[in-house]
C-alpha cells in the first residue's frame, strides 16, 4: 500500500490547511487534530490551521480543538490542504475553495465511494478510520500523547467503541499502539462517546417509557411529539442515541422513532435486524438509506404515519416480497 510522508510534502510549505467533511464527526475531528499536532511539532514556525464546520461540543476535549476555525482567512494562501475522512470535494463545504487553490492536495480517506485522485491520495477501505490510516504514517518517535488522544478518539467513533465490524485486528493494534502512550480510554469513551446531558437523557427516557410493541413483540414504536420536545428545552440533537437505544431491546427485528421537529412535521428513523430492509420502506415513504438503518420525513398525523411503515413492514415480516 502507498504510504504518505506528511512530513516529508510539508516540508517547503509555508501554510498547511486541514479539513475534513461537513458535520464533523469524531474521525474526522480526530485525524485532522491529530495531524495538526505532527505538523505543529515537527514545523512550529509554520502557519497549520484546521478549518472545520464545527467540533461537536462532546468531543472539544481534544487538545487543539479550541484552535480550530469554521469561516478561512482570506488573506492567508495555503500552499498545501490535507483533507481527512472525506469522500469528495463538495463534501469540504466552506474550505473547498482554499482547497482548489492549494498547489499541494493531500487526501487520506476511508470511504469506499471516494472518487479522489492525484499524487498524495491514500484511500484504504479496510481501515476502521481515517484516524487509523493517519496513526500508520506517524513514526512512534513522533507519535505523542496529544496525537494519540485525537486518533483513539476518532477509533472509538467510528467503531462504536470497538463494536462494529469494520474493527480489524490491525484496528485493536493500532488502538494498543496509542494506549501505550498513555491515553486515558475510560475518559475518552466515557465523555466523548456515551456521556449524555440531563436533557437527553431525559428525553430517552421518556422515549422508552412511552415506547409500545407491536406486531407479535417483533417491532417497538415510539413517538416523541413537539410537546414533549418543547417541555423539555430539546432540540433534534438531543435525539440522537434514541433510536439505537429502543433497537437494541431484546427480540425485536425492527424499530421506529418518530419524532416531530415541528408542529405537523415530523423525522422517522428506522432500524432493523435481520429480516426487515427498512431502505424500501423509507424509500417507499419518500426517504432512503441502509438496509438496516434509515429513514424519511412526513407531514400530518403519526397515527398515519405508523399504519403506513406497518403495513410495509407486515409485508416483509411475513416472508412477502415487496
Ligand atoms: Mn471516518
Amino acid at each position: 500500500m502507498k504510504k504518505l510522508d506528511l512530513k516529508k510534502i510539508c516540508k517547503d510549505s509555508k501554510a498547511i490547511a486541514i479539513g475534513g467533511h461537513v458535520r464533523p464527526d469524531g474521525d474526522c475531528v480526530g485525524s485532522c487534530l491529530g495531524v495538526y499536532h505532527l505538523l505543529k511539532n515537527t514545523y512550529p514556525e509554520k502557519e497549520v490551521q484546521v478549518y472545520l464546520e464545527f467540533v461537536p461540543e462532546s468531543i472539544k476535549l481534544l487538545p487543539g480543538a479550541d484552535t480550530v476555525k469554521n469561516a478561512y482567512d482570506t488573506d492567508v494562501y495555503y500552499d498545501t490542504f490535507i483533507a481527512l475522512d472525506n469522500g469528495s470535494e463538495e463534501r469540504l463545504g466552506f474550505s473547498e475553495p482554499v482547497w482548489q487553490k492549494a498547489k499541494t492536495k493531500v487526501e487520506i480517506d476511508h470511504h469506499i465511494s471516494n472518487t479522489y485522485v492525484g499524487e498524495h491520495v491514500l484511500i484504504d477501505a479496510k481501515a476502521s478510520a481515517a484516524c487509523e490510516i493517519v496513526a500508520d504514517l506517524i513514526d512512534d518517535e513522533d507519535l505523542t500523547l496529544e496525537i494519540a488522544q485525537c486518533l483513539y478518539l476518532g477509533i472509538v467513533h467510528d467503531t462504536g467503541v470497538f463494536k462494529h465490524n469494520n474493527t480489524t485486528e490491525h484496528t485493536m493494534c493500532v488502538a494498543g499502539r496509542l494506549l501505550a502512550k498513555g491515553v486515558d480510554t475510560e475518559q475518552i469513551i466515557n465523555q466523548s462517546f456515551y456521556q449524555k446531558t440531563y436533557v437527553q437523557n431525559q428525553i430517552l427516557g421518556r422515549s422508552l417509557l412511552e415506547s409500545f410493541l407491536t406486531l407479535d413483540r417483533r417491532v417497538i414504536i415510539s413517538v416523541i411529539t413537539n410537546d414533549v420536545l418543547t417541555f423539555y428545552g430539546a432540540s433534534s440533537q438531543d435525539i440522537d442515541g434514541v433510536i439505537d437505544q429502543l433497537n437494541v431491546t431484546e427480540g425485536i427485528e425492527a424499530s421506529v422513532l418518530i419524532y416531530e421537529y415541528e408542529i405537523g412535521k415530523f423525522k422517522i428513523s428506522l432500524r432493523s435486524h435481520h429480516i426487515v430492509d427498512v431502505s424500501t420502506i423509507a424509500k417507499a415513504l419518500g426517504g432512503g438509506g441502509h438496509i438496516h438503518a434509515a429513514g424519511f420525513n412526513a407531514e400530518g398525523n403519526w397515527h398515519d404515519i405508523i399504519n403506513n411503515i406497518l403495513e410495509l413492514m407486515i409485508l416483509q415480516l411475513e416472508g412477502q416480497t415487496e
